[in-house]
């Protein structure tokens, strides 16, 4: 994508796509080489009017050697020129990719002499918004292609390039084909208004539908996963002062990252840190301890704990073990939380025989004991369908978790409506509004049209 790549996101209004569009390909920075990147019917001819090679004419898809030159004559870079040919390219549109020497003046330089010479600057994520709009992915994959660039742990990678090659497109088109037979159906009952749907076709419907309803949940049910994958389990690092929160996070992430003192009180603030277990990105947030206490600063603290962990997917609770177990060794969190972990910290001088009692993980700072055991307990935690399920890479967004709500909500009306003998007009409202969710997820929501097609290949009266 363009330089900048944190600015990056996908714009849905359409854009007038007459302009041939240039930029930075590479992140910004001294590297060994960059990539500039064309797209738009004048690419070639722009490309052309400031390369210099042996070759004038261009195949698709080999690389030229030549040298950009401005103006006044003068060679900016040697660079490789690739031609990619309409619609056999990225955007479907005409392509050239440039690659030059990596450093920063020449790059830009690169960019300027393509702008004076009739290209203008893209905007973020419009060599994909191209695609999308020339139809060479759907809407899935267009933000797949950000969270691709985005993913910073091998699950959350694997679940883009899935989402990449189609899997959820395909299945929300599935969908979509099955709302569209449902519908073509129903309108066949509406044209004819003298037939009532008979009990036998209303019972085949209804159990459509409620297939549907099934398929919409368990994609429904990966958007949690989705959340995790795409912003990290909120990990909250609980208990009273002194019990070895702070130096749990440093254990956790492997170097000094929070300040460990015998003194109770020492965490102040909130103290946050992103670290991968098993491919999974978990945001660590280290607490002020709870207690009792005058000092306002240390109170402000506390109630960003308690804040902290009303939101949070893990709580790691941590006690010291080797002291007996108090009414005020366990007063922060109820155990009904279904990602809590007791952390017995401190078994290295022992586990207080009051402790036994507990489900709790044996860990060790000092010792560096346990912490296998936590991070499986942890993973587990947020993963629990992991490995099990066919959509088990398939991890919706938040924008698909609104639209396949939507359309399950409609879906559960169509339904209600079967039963109660409604008119085939109303069931059809209510499938349509779900067949238009369903539609938005990969941005096919020209209905009229694919429902042209697909009453052609119905015989009336079906
Ligand atoms: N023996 C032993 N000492 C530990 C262990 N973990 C932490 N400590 C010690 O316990 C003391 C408190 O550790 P911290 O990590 O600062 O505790 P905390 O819970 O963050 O404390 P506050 O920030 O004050 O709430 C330090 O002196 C640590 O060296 C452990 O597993 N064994
Ligand atoms: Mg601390």
């Amino acid at each position: 994508m363009t330089a900048g790549c944190r600015h990056y996101h996908l714009r849905l209004l359409p854009k007038p796509m007459s302009d041939t569009i240039a930029a930075i390909s590479t992140a910004f920075g001294e590297a060994a080489i960059c990539v500039l990147r064309l797209s738009g019917a004048e690419s070639l001819t722009i490309a052309n009017k400031i390369f210099r090679g042996k070759s004038a004419a261009f195949k698709p898809r080999v690389q030229y050697h030549g040298n950009m030159v401005d103006e006044t004559g003068r060679v900016v870079d040697s660079v490789l020129l690739t031609y990619f040919k309409a619609p056999a390219s990225y955007t479907g549109e005409d392509v050239v990719e440039i690659t030059g020497h990596g450093g920063i003046l020449v790059t830009r330089r690169l960019l300027e002499m393509l702008l004076k010479r009739g290209a203008r600057s893209a905007e973020p994520g419009e060599f994909t918004q191209r695609a999308f709009l020339n139809g060479k992915m759907d809407l899935t994959q267009a933000e797949a292609v950000m969270d691709l660039i985005h993913a910073q742990s091998e699950l959350a990678l694997q679940a883009a390039t899935e989402q990449l090659e189609g899997r959820l497109g395909q299945e929300a088109e599935a969908m979509r084909a099955e709302l569209l037979e449902l519908l073509a159906h129903l309108e066949a009952y509406i044209d004819f208004p003298e037939d009532d749907i008979d009990p036998e076709t209303g019972a085949a419907m209804r159990s459509r539908m409620e297939n549907l309803g099934q398929r919409l949940k368990s994609l429904l049910d990966t958007a949690e996963h989705g959340r995790i994958l795409r912003s990290g389990a909120r990990t909250v690092i609980c208990g009273e002062p002194n019990v070895g929160k702070s130096s749990l996070l440093n254990v956790l992430t492997g170097f000094e990252r929070a300040i460990v003192s015998p003194v109770a009180g020492t965490t102040r603030d909130t103290i946050e840190e992103m670290l991968h277990i098993h491919g999974l990105p978990f945001r660590l947030v280290d607490t002020a301890g709870l207690r009792d206490s005058d000092d306002d600063i240390e109170r402000s603290g506390m109630a960003r704990t308690s804040k902290e962990l009303a939101s949070a997917d893990v709580i790691l609770e941590v006690v010291d073990a080797s002291k007996a177990k108090s009414e005020s060794n366990r007063v922060m969190v109820s155990t009904g939380h279904r990602g809590h972990l007791l952390i017995l910290n401190k078994s290295d001088l022992g586990v207080h025989p009051s402790w036994e009692v507990e489900q709790g993980i044996r860990f060790s700072c000092e010792a560096h004991e346990g912490i296998d055991a936590l991070r499986a307990a942890m993973r587990d935690a947020v993963w629990s369908g992991a490995g099990t399920g066919n959509n088990q890479l398939i991890s919706i967004n938040a924008r698909h978790q609104s639209c396949f709500e939507k359309a399950a909500d409609a879906l559960k009306k169509s339904i209600t409506a079967m039963q109660a003998k409604e008119a085939p007009e109303y069931v059809a409202f209510h499938v349509r509004e779900a067949l238009h969710a369903v539609g938005e997820v990969t941005g096919r929501v020209d209905v009229e049209e694919v429902l042209g097609v697909i009453f052609s290949r119905f015989c009336i009266g079906k």
